[in-house]
């Protein structure tokens, strides 16, 4: 798929710990919740986010808003390393403006599904994975294109821009018990993004 890149290990051990702390400290200000769709379905992942907007999802739709559903507070910030991150390999001029934060357990996984809430598919999608290893999977424009399956380690970040940006996709299944670097196992997916428009 053109627009998808993906960087093995762009974060070091030391890095990925140094994220763990920063995110721990965060989810204790904004916690994990379990989303319900649209569908009324409740989600296997586990969310919450970071910065001035967060994906959410409810029975009444999709979308992004400025306070956590439960604790009506507004998102942490994200962390300065994720925001160099971005500078570095997205865009150096215009920052990210959300964070989701996805929590996956041994049995969690997300269905094939394309990421359309944002204002600007001009934007990339930068996704950093913490933890156990997920099975990633990414097709094309329709959601019957044919799909190629990737695994998505600790410390491993892609980008999706282009083409890549409205493809469909998503994660099969997390190997349980491949790292120990997130508290009681698990994997984190961490995707920023630009929701609201740049003017
Ligand atoms: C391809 N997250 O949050 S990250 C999501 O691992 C999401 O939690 C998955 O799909 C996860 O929406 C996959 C990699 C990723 C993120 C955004 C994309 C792949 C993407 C946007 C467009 C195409
Ligand atoms: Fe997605």
């Amino acid at each position: 798929m053109d627009g998808f890149r993906l960087f093995p290990q762009y974060l070091t051990p030391e890095a990925q710990t140094c994220l763990v702390d920063d995110l721990r400290q965060r989810l204790a200000q904004s916690p994990l919740y379990q989303p319900v769709t649209p569908g009324r379905k409740p989600m296997s992942v586990r969310m919450t986010n970071l910065g001035a907007l967060g994906w959410c999802t409810d029975t009444t739709g999709y979308r992004y808003q400025p306070l956590h559903p439960l604790t009506a507070q507004p998102w942490p910030d994200i962390p300065t390393c994720l925001m160099k991150l971005w500078a570095d390999l997205a865009d150096s001029a215009v920052p990210p403006d959300a964070c989701l934060v996805n929590v996956y357990g041994p049995e969690a996984r997300m269905g094939l599904h394309q990421d359309r809430d944002e204002a600007d598919f001009r934007f990339p999608v930068v996704s950093v994975s913490l933890g156990d290893t997920g099975i990633f999977r990414i097709g094309g424009l329709k959601r019957n294109d044919p799909t190629q399956s990737i695994r998505l380690a600790s410390g491993d970040v892609c980008i999706l821009s282009g083409r890549a940006r409205l493809a469909y996709h998503g994660i099969d299944r997390i190997l349980a018990g491949s790292s120990r670097i997130w508290p009681g196992g698990g994997r984190v997916n961490l995707t920023l993004r630009r929701a609201a428009p740049f003017v």
